[in-house]
């Protein structure tokens, strides 16, 4: 069993003695984490190749700055940097897992101001969109946290003129 489990062991009663119950609670409690599966790949590694217009920002006809991100059976998104300018963006993750639950969080305290929008659960197949302001240039941190701790980070640049 590999360390990156090691936050999973904290479920109580699950780690009675006895290899077999030891056994079969370690794959109830797997089995019962949402998104995660019992083969992912130890290092994070893109299992897809991006669709058209992936990672691109873009103005929409409304003006907003808009950009697609996609994750999947792993713990990337694609693209994981961006670059916008101060002003409205909608950001838009497709999550082309067929496994894997994710969600898209700019995590409290990491960046040069709060986002608090966010997409706190995106099932196998489902894509959701969130809008938000910015105006505080500088990176800002965004995180799947279910898999943070593996790799699923990534980063906004807000560059101004
Ligand atoms: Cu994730």
């Amino acid at each position: 069993m590999s360390t990156r489990f090691r936050g999973l062991r904290a479920v109580p009663g699950r780690w009675a003695p006895g290899g077999a119950v030891l056994l079969s609670g370690l794959l109830v409690v797997l089995g019962s984490v949402a998104g995660c599966g019992s083969s992912e790949p130890a290092v994070p590694q893109a299992t897809r190749t991006a669709g058209a217009a992936v990672g691109t920002v873009s103005a929409a006809p409304d003006g907003v700055q808009e950009v697609t991100l996609e994750t999947g059976d792993d713990y990337v998104f694609t693209p994981a940097t961006f670059t916008v300018a101060p002003g409205r963006v909608r950001v838009t993750v497709r999550n082309l897992a067929t496994r894997l639950t994710h969600n898209f969080v700019f995590p409290r305290g990491t960046g040069p101001a709060e986002i608090s929008e966010s997409i706190p659960a995106l099932a196998p197949g489902d894509s959701d969109t969130i809008e938000f302001t910015v105006t505080a240039t500088g990176d800002y941190r965004f995180e799947c946290s279910f898999h943070a701790a593996l790799g699923q980070v990534g980063t906004m640049t807000v560059s101004g003129p």
